[in-house]
This record gives C-alpha cells, structure tokens and sequence, in this order.
C-alpha cells in the first residue's frame, strides 16, 4: 500500500511533526498508517510541477489523453475487490458498498474516457454574411480538487477523471481520514502511463494544504466536496482571487410517501437510503414525511427493520452495516442522539452499540413523531438516523421538506402520476426521484444540488467536463473584409 503524497511521478514524505493517522473504524486500535502529513510547501511544488506538466499534456489530442483513462479503467477493473478492502478498511462501509463504490467509480472513468473524443464546442449562425462563428473548448491550466472522506474512491475519480481528459493538470487534496483509498486512483493512472505531474496528490490537512490549494494563484479552479461550513469559506476565498469553483456541500434528504404508496416499496427503499453506508452518503435518506393513513404501517416496518440489522465490522461476512468513520463523527452522531431523544419518540437506536466497544458502532435508530422545527429534522447528522414526521397531504410534505437549507436530493411514492409531477415542480432539490430511493448518481447525469447544498456547476456527465474547460468564441470572416457592416 502506498502512503504519503505523490509529487511528480514519486511517492513522498515531507519532514513535519504534524502526522497522517489512519484508523480502522471498526477497531480503532488498529492503525492503518501513520506518517507525516503533506505542507504548504509541499503543495507549491506540486502546482509547480503540475504548472510544467500542463505545457504539455494540454497539447496531447483529447482522444489520445482519454486512451490513458481507457488504460487506468482496466487496471481498476482488475483491482475491485483490492480497492474495495482498502476503501472498507478506512471508512468503515461493508465490503459490498466498497466495492459498489469502486464499480461506480469504474463507469464514471468509462464515461469521460468516451468523453474525450466528443470534447465538442458549438456551431451557431453568426449575424453578418461570410461569416463562421463556433466555439472551442480549452483546458484551464492546473486545478485543485478537495475531497471527503465519505465517497474516497468516486469522489476524486469523477473529479479527476473529467479534469485529465479536458487537458487539464490536478493537485488532489482526499480526505486525511481515508487518503489510502486514493492512493489506489493514483496507482491506476501511474500504471495506465499519465505523464508525471499530471496527478499530484497531497496528503495532509485542509487548514494547512487545503487552504494553501484554494489560495495558490496558479490554481486556476476549485473543485471541493465537503461540509456547507468549510464549502462556503472554500467558495469565498477561492471566488476572491478570480478561480473558478464549484462546491457539492450536505444534505437533508426527505423521502415524501403519499397515501396511495406501495408501502413495500417505501420500506426497502427508506432502509436502504437511511442506514446504507451507515447513512453517511450525502444523499441519504434521513427524513420520512408519511401520510397519516399509513405511517403506522410504516413506521413498525421500519423499526423492525432496523433492529434486523446486523452490524459489524465491513469486511466480516453478512454484515448489513459498518462503523461512522472516525472518533469525530461517531461523537457527533451520538450527541444528535441525545438531542433526538429530547426533541421526539425514539423507537429503536438511540446510542452506540455496547458490545461492539472496539469500533464506531451507532444503532440504527428511527425518531417518530418528529416535528419539523427539530433539529434532528433540520441539520445534518451523517450518520443511521432516520426522523419520521407525519403529513396530512403532498402540500404539508412539500412544506416540511423544503423548510430545511440543503437542496440535494428527495423523492416521492405514489401511484398519482399528477402528485408526482406536483412533486417534481415543488421539490426544491437538485435531483428528485419518483418511486426509488434518494441515493445514486450516475455518470451520465448532473449531479448535485441546490440552495446550501451546492455552489456552482453539477458534477458527472458534460457539466461536470465543462466546468474544467473555459469556452472560446470564434468569428471567422471570409468575405474578404469589404462587405462587413460593424454596426448591426
Ligand atoms: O468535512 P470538511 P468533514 C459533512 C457531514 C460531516 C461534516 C464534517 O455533515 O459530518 O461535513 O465532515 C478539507 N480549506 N459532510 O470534517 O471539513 C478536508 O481536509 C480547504 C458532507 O470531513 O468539509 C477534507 O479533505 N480544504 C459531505 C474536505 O475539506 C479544507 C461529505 C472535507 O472536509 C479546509 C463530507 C479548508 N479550510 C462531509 N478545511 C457530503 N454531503 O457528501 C477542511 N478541508
């Protein structure tokens, strides 16, 4: 396993007290890694090398720079249960999720290695006669990507993935807690023949090398996954020097089930959403707006459901959920417990789980009756908890969930085609679903959302390209100059 930063085409440990600590969070004595953490210092040299590297890769033709991601895909592809241990080692998700990461990971390189023969400007009609008007798309020069810790492998690989092919150069900044899984990403493209200085990846911490990436003036976009808190001061100080940023911040997610919904359907798809991944994906399902008729119903699937739950380390065979990641979050997850079980009825969960001491292990927990001024239903926990608000009709929904500050993602079960599209107009939420769950991104498809959750262009699909291009526009005359009239 490789460990440290990786500057022009090396493996690198600078000389610094400050150390990378990486734990297993389902048995937090079990350290991973330890050694120096990544400078400012070190980040200089790494958007050097990356300013030089830029002279040329951003010459290669796109096809030619998309034969490399073609390459790095089929090295991952042969790497999945590897990569998959790794990721589950340091984050905690069970093996099936890790390497369903890893696979998700996969098609998203397939799409943007496609992408580079269709790097494709515009053809439009220009107003003068003999005159051609259309537009290119170049690279920005070197761009820096932070990630989290949540996504380790998807993260950076649909951040750097359309970042290469677009021409551009990358200084990648993963998450301190999970920076191994991201090592893999690195390993991929180094095997695949990328050009040293076209990855560099600093691991170190966001004060220090995060900040000294949005603050390097050679920098010239940002692309940062993250807390709303840390996104928007991201957003401010890279914003102020002129870069290009986007930023895919939190969430809080709500699942509307009408009257007339499949309750089956609803069940699977709240216990995926809520407790999958240990409900630290952005788009989790972390609220449940029910109709009154069926909220009984409902709620008793639920509450059986979470407590069938078996919970264990990732890698150990049938587990169905892992540890919150690091010491951190499993104490702000549990102090969200205590402030659930004074705001509402909690019905199963409600604290860590005892004999599981040696890890982050938090019980799946359900919160009923939860009104929609609670915390528990306003801010995000990232963690299994689920909040149930009951509702008379779509429009109470529609009022409930669109109370919060985030805007990722939502969805809504019912039969009624007419409340479905209802809900599609009224849902303030980048990406809203109709009969399935909240979770899920696919290449193809922007991702992203709005209000506090994002900031900025969508990620995936030809957004999530464009935003590394900047877009010329071109007027060819060929009337020989004597017929242009430059008043029109
Ligand atoms: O996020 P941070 P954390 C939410 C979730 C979670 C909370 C805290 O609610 O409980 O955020 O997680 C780098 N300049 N989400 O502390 O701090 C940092 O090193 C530049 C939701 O992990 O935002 C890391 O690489 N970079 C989200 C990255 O930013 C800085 C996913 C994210 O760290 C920096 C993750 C700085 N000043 C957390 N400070 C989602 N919705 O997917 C930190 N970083």
């Amino acid at each position: 396993m490789h460990t440290g930063s990786y500057i022009d085409g090396a493996w690198y440990q600078p000389k610094n007290d400050r150390l990378i600590r990486n734990f297993n969070p389902a048995n937090s004595s079990e350290v991973i890694a330890e050694y120096p953490a990544a400078t400012a210092e070190c980040v200089a040299r790494a958007v050097a090398g990356a300013s030089e590297a830029f002279k040329t890769w951003s010459k290669v033709p796109a096809p030619e720079r998309a034969r490399v991601i073609w390459r790095a895909t089929e090295i991952a592809r042969g790497r999945v249960e590897e990569f998959g241990r790794t990721l589950t080692t340091e984050e905690g998700k069970i093996l099936a999720e890790g390497c369903g990461e890893i696979k998700k990971g996969i098609s998203v390189l397939e799409y943007y290695a496609g992408a580079g023969t269709r790097l494709a400007g515009r053809t439009l009609p220009a107003e003068g006669r003999d005159v051609f008007t259309y537009t290119l798309r170049r690279p920005l020069g070197v761009v820096g990507l932070i990630t989290p810790w949540n996504f380790p492998w998807a993260i950076p690989v649909w951040k750097v993935a359309p970042a290469l092919v677009a021409g551009n150069t990358c200084v990648l900044k993963p998450s301190e807690i999970t920076p191994n899984t991201a090592a893999h990403m690195v390993e991929i493209f180094e095997e695949a023949g990328l050009p040293k200085g076209c990855l560099q990846m600093v691991v170190g911490y966001g004060d220090d090398v995060g900040q000294a990436i949005v603050d390097h003036p050679d920098v010239k976009a940002i692309s940062f996954t993250g807390s709303t808190a840390t996104g928007h001061k991201v957003y401010a100080a890279a914003a102020s020097r002129g870069a290009k940023v986007t930023c895919e911040l939190g969430g809080k997610n709500a699942v509307i089930a009408l009257a007339d919904a499949d309750v089956d359907a609803v069940v699977a798809s709240v216990m995926n959403g809520a407790f999958g991944s240990t409900g630290q994906r952005c788009t989790a399902t972390s609220r449940l707006l029910v109709h009154e008729s069926i909220v009984g119903q409902v709620t008793e699937a639920l509450v059986a459901g979470a407590q069938a739950l078996k919970i264990g380390p990732g890698l150990s065979e049938g587990i169905q959920m892992g540890p919150i990641v690091d010491e951190q979050q499993f104490t702000s997850v549990l102090s969200y417990l205590e402030i659930g079980k004074s705001e509402a009825d909690c019905l199963t969960g409600g604290g860590k789980v005892e004999e599981l001491s040696e890890g982050y292990f938090v019980q799946p927990t359900v919160f009923g009756g939860v009104a929609p001024d609670a915390r528990i239903f306003q801010e995000e926990i990232f963690g299994p908890v689920l909040s149930i608000c009951t509702i008379k009709d779509l429009d109470e929904g529609l009022r409930y969930a669109n109370s919060v500050r985030y805007g990722l993602t939502s969805s809504v079960y019912t039969q009624d085609i007419y409340e479905a599209m209802r809900f599609v107009e009224g849902i303030e939420t980048g990406m809203v679903h109709v009969n399935e769950p909240t979770v899920g991104g696919e290449a193809q498809l922007p991702f992203g959302g709005i209000k506090d959750t994002g900031v900025g262009d969508k990620e995936m699909s030809s957004d999530g390209l464009n935003f590394f291009t900047e877009e010329k526009t071109v007027f060819i005359n060929f009337d020989r100059g004597t017929k242009r009239d430059f008043n029109r």
